[in-house]
């Protein structure tokens, strides 16, 4: 039970405002009794012990300000409805529901399918940013904080099969200097409540992916871990199975035609392929581990785990997948599309994906913060190399010091990023990495974007953070992405991870226009990392805004024609160095940013328009990219 001090106690003190005022209870007992949303490690998906009811639609949708107390007691008296899966900010033109400080209510009802009577039944949301509240009826059911990662609610007690219920979920925005990603509330003369934060895309809201009904039998599979491995033709699964409830564990690998490849029994061990077929960026293949639960011989629960057999490790200044060589090309992207905000949207991924490959890329960062389960699963079919990252941006208080980087008091410190920022940092990796361990495509951890690196107080923070990840997965490398001012000669944690990723943007923030200079200032950044670390060095972010249809035939900013010559002088420099493994452009596509006046529309350094029209600059990538499959460009072939 968390006494009310700890920080998800504390949190609901501060930033995200509790939806109620407590009826002769303590805020304490309120938060003690809440039965915490227990974050969903494998995704729903129907198998002949286990069925779903898809809950996307369109929900009754009011804001906590508009609302009567306690508003979950009964129907939302409100004329909005709202879009599930979408954030909720650009839905509607009333800019108070777009900026709103607080909690919103999404509500609908719920019917139960007859057939689940004896099994557990649970609500499983895809995410809900940044928090939620859960209410079946009238009763609270549980809650969960961070935005992006799932969570699922058994709520077995609550309802009954053939019954309906009516279904609450209170989700709020809030960032706080206690959430992952922090920020800060101020109230401002008029006494408007106002979300400010540190990082550069809109702090969109809601329930922006899918929201299941589900049924799983009482003894049940509750997680499974796989790691591949091979020598020669032989590869090798190793699967560690958990439980809920007293079972034998029977497990069938089957290849993509179906057959069985390879079988085994007990809740972990490792399972041998002749013949393997290997998954490779550009070239994948997935078999299928079914697992199934076994009581009195009697299969009661089973659940399927896609499997790609491949390995990655970083050895020297090289990034190895399969044991070859890996050069990452393409971009930092983001969950952003015009109306739906962050929500997901599927004919945006196929045709994000299409773009992909059409210019020649071969993976993507989620920049800032891990993107939906679907993503990834589009990855593993289509041999798109993943940088899993988390919500963890925003941790410089040197940005609000301009670009001199001088913050106005410390990053790491009570006053920002403290125990409640790290408490919650560490609990963003633990779900990131328990929700994405099994994918192939993901190669590595990014555990934060551009924090303060270079400030006192970083180590302290980040070293339990790196100890945690390696003890979630000591599989897969781990970087973190470097600001500007976090140098080679005054960055403070480097040598705690395996890739040195640089976010850098000379002929952008610094010497724009001039890329001569700009040029001779990123070669010495390269070889300075190089010298300092002799690990490998990839760019996670270069890039310059730019607006389509803006020409001229000299050095201009935001022009298309600088965008091409901006990169075209960043990749001559790139491949100067043997060390150097990847380059991700910075972004994929436009999209939504807070007001600023250096942001026209957004922030425009898309190689595609937010609508995915190309600029100028995505036909010089696809000429340069196209045809590498993950080699080094000018690389002998
Ligand atoms: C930073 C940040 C990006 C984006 C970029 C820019 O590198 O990581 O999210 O804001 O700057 O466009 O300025």
């Amino acid at each position: 039970m968390e006494s009310s001090s700890s920080p998800r106690c504390e949190q609901f003190r501060h930033g995200n405002r509790l939806p109620i005022a407590l009826e002769n209870d303590s805020l304490d007992a309120y938060i003690a009794e809440k039965r915490a949303g227990r974050p969903s490690m494998l995704k729903p998906t129907p198998t002949p012990t286990r069925e779903m009811v898809n809950l996307d639609g369109v929900w009754r949708f009011g804001l906590d300000s508009r609302l009567n107390d306690q508003p979950w007691k009964a129907r939302l008296d409100t004329p909005l409805e709202a879009a599930v899966p979408a954030s909720y900010n650009d839905l509607f033109t009333d800019a108070e529901i777009r900026d709103h400080v607080g909690w919103v209510y999404y509500q609908r009802e719920v019917r139960v399918p007859r057939g689940w009577s004896g099994e557990r039944i649970l609500l499983r949301f895809d995410a809900a940013t940044h928090a939620a509240r859960v209410y079946v009826d009238r009763a609270l059911v549980g809650e969960h904080v961070g935005g992006y990662t799932p969570f699922d609610i058994d709520i077995t007690d609550n309802v009954a099969a053939g019954g309906a219920f009516r279904l609450t979920v209170a989700v709020s925005g809030d960032l706080s200097n206690e959430t992952i990603p922090p920020g800060k509330i101020e109230v401002g003369l008029t006494g408007k409540r106002t979300q400010v934060y540190f990082h550069d895309f809109y702090n969109y809201a809601g329930l922006a992916r899918s929201v299941w009904l589900y049924s799983v039998p009482e003894t049940r599979v509750e997680d499974v871990t796989v790691v591949t491995t091979f020598t020669g033709a032989t590869g090798v699964v190793d699967y560690r199975v958990v439980l809920v409830g007293d079972a034998e564990v029977r497990v069938r690998l089957r290849d993509a035609s179906g057959a069985v490849v390879a079988e085994g029994s007990g809740a972990e061990g490792s399972l041998e392929i002749s013949d393997v077929v290997l998954w490779k960026p550009g070239a994948p293949y997935l078999y299928e581990l079914e697992v199934e639960a076994l009581v009195a011989d009697v299969v009661v629960d089973s659940y399927p785990v896609s499997v790609g057999v491949r390995t990655v490790e970083v050895r020297g200044h090289e990034f190895l997948i399969n044991g070859e060589p890996f050069y990452f090309t393409g971009y930092g992207k983001h969950e952003d599309t015009a109306v739906r905000g962050k929500g997901h949207d599927n004919a945006y991924m196929v045709h994000d994906f299409q773009l992909m490959e059409w210019s020649g890329a071969n993976s993507f960062r989620t920049s800032h913060y891990p993107y939906a389960e679907d993503v990834l699963d589009f990855a593993d079919r289509h041999g798109i190399v993943v940088i899993d990252e988390t919500a963890a941006v925003g941790l410089n208080m040197g940005v609000v010091g301009g670009l001199s980087g001088t913050p106005p008091f410390p990053t790491f410190s009570e006053q920002y990023a403290g125990a409640a920022t790290h408490a919650a940092h560490a609990q963003h990796i633990r779900e990131l990495i328990g929700r994405d361990k099994n994918h192939p495509s993901v190669v590595m951890w990014c555990i934060a974007n551009e924090p303060a690196s270079n400030e006192d107080g970083a180590r302290e923070y980040f070293e339990p953070l790196v100890k945690l990840a390696r003890e979630l997965d000591p599989t897969r490398p781990l970087t973190y992405s470097l600001v500007m001012f976090a140098t080679f000669q005054n960055d403070q944690i480097i040598d705690l991870f395996d890739v040195v990723s640089m976010n850098r943007y000379y002929g952008w923030y610094i010497n724009a226009g001039d890329l001569t200079t700009a040029e001779m200032y990123l070669q010495g950044d390269i070889q300075g990392w190089i010298d300092r670390t002799g690990k490998p060095i990839m760019m996670t972010e270069y890039g310059a805004d730019t607006m389509p249809g803006l020409h001229s035939v000299w050095d201009q900013v935001w022009t298309e024609e600088y965008q091409v010559d901006f990169l075209e002088m960043y990749h001559r420099v790139f491949d100067r160095f043997p060390q150097f493994v990847g380059e991700q452009v910075w972004n994929f596509s436009d999209f939504a940013t807070t007001n600023g006046l250096h942001r026209v529309g957004g922030n425009k350094k898309g190689i595609f328009t937010r609508d995915r029209r190309p600029k100028s600059a995505a036909f010089a990538l696809r000429r340069r990219w196209r045809g590498l499959n993950g080699r080094k460009p000018g690389a002998e072939f």
